[in-house]
């Protein structure tokens, strides 16, 4: 049965724009997946360092037969793929995807949190979210619209 997940997708490095369709590319292309619909692509400042590049952001939606683990080896070999590599802390990078929601699942391991633990606080994921998918309820956390009503100010600009 085919799994309904969310994709968090960053990138500031490196022609970020091209890097998100690269990346949406490559998800497109994982085995017994489909690629459901993508938001647009939005500017936003870094969360983290603030000598970095300003961010572009995007959300997608899979449908997928992946597992949870196999989903984020996936993920990861994309971000090899397209160079990416650990330069300091919450600092900039070629692409970033995260699993933010799979399915109505919550797992807590040490190398895989679903949901992402830190998609209620962070605008650039909460706004694509709702432009692709306005009525979702995130489990443990209620409706992604609440927790956009929480969000103190965003600046988030659509590209
Ligand atoms: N800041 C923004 N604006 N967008 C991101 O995708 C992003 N990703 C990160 C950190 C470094 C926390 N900051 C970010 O991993």
């Amino acid at each position: 049965m085919p799994h309904r997940v969310f994709i968090g997708l960053g990138a500031n490095l490196d022609q970020p724009s091209l890097q998100l369709e690269t990346a949406l590319a490559a998800l497109a292309r994982l085995p017994s997946t489909e690629l459901v619909q993508s938001s647009a692509f939005y500017v936003s400042f870094p969360l983290g360092p603030q000598d970095q590049p300003d961010y572009l952001n995007a959300v997608c939606e899979l449908r997928t037969a992946l597992a949870p683990q196999s989903l984020l080896r996936a993920l990861q070999a994309i971000e090899l793929q397209q160079g990416r590599v650990k330069k300091r802390h919450w600092g900039e990078r070629v692409i970033d995807l995260d699993i933010l929601l799979y399915d109505d699942l919550q797992l807590q391991t040490d190398k895989l949190q679903i949901p992402h633990p830190q998609l209620h606080l962070r605008d650039f994921v909460l706004i694509p979210l709702a432009q692709i998918a306005p009525t979702l309820q995130i489990p443990g956390l209620g409706s992604l619209k609440s927790l956009i009503a929480t969000l103190q100010q965003s600046y988030l600009k659509p590209l």
